[in-house]
């Protein structure tokens, strides 16, 4: 297969058609506070091994986009040391005595530069690879994102990551209104509240799709397996 081929993948609501030139797997926050145990996602009460069960379809999937040369992309929710791009609004989320910026368990939480800021080692970024370091919950909000994906041609998104209700869905939906094509990749995504993984993903494929499709990374590999063999 070349990169001009055009494939297919069996989707919801329906098959969904893209072509390796023009997409890029966009990883969202999978990050060592969120995934590790020791870190702020499980000191804050968090089962983190839900999450945990998408590092290794994520693997798969980075390894065969590295593999096929295609283009990848991770993020990163935090913030300057100095908290200047954190609205004091985000700050008091949650109520919690330990919030964003003050230490935690791997460094001062969600700032840029700390410990648990950084990607899990299992999916950790190649130099090659852009890491797009954002303040809030959307890729879009505040980075240069659309630019680099303008830049280099993408008009289609596999998004993966962490958690299917908040960020990846947040992320997805300003894509799709910056007229970007999203697909959600269902067990390389995942939430702390299983609930909210599944409403997460059925909002995105209801009502024919309203903002992206959804597969899984299993369905995405048999169809590009059985593409090479045709
Ligand atoms: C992400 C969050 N990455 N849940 N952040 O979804 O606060």
């Amino acid at each position: 297969m070349t990169t001009t081929d055009t494939f297919a993948v069996e989707a919801e609501p329906y098959p969904f058609e893209f072509s390796p030139a023009t997409c890029a797997l966009l990883i969202i926050d999978m990050q060592r506070d969120f995934l590790e145990p020791g870190g702020f996602g499980e000191m804050l009460g968090n089962d983190v091994s839900l999450l945990r069960r998408t590092i290794e379809p994520n693997r798969k999937l980075l390894a065969l986009w590295r593999e096929k040369g295609w283009q990848v992309m991770h993020t990163r929710e935090g913030h300057r040391p100095d908290l200047g791009c954190l609205p004091p609004a985000k700050k008091v989320r949650g109520r919690s005595p330990t919030t964003i910026g003050d230490p935690g368990p791997m460094g001062r939480i969600l700032v840029r530069g700390e410990a648990g800021h950084d990607i899990i080692k299992e999916l950790y970024p190649l130099p090659t690879e852009p890491v797009i370091d954002k303040p809030g919950k959307g890729a879009f909000y505040q980075t240069d994102l659309e630019l680099v994906l303008k830049n280099r041609g993408i008009d289609t998104l596999f998004v993966c990551g962490v958690t299917t209700e908040v960020c990846v869905n947040t992320t997805i939906r300003e894509a799709n209104d910056r007229g970007f094509r999203c697909i959600a990749l269902s067990d390389c995504c995942a939430s702390y509240f299983p609930k909210f993984h599944e409403a997460g993903l059925a909002m995105i494929k209801a009502q024919g799709g309203i903002f992206g499709s959804v597969t899984g990374s299993k369905a995405l590999l048999a169809s590009l397996q059985a593409r090479e063999a045709a």
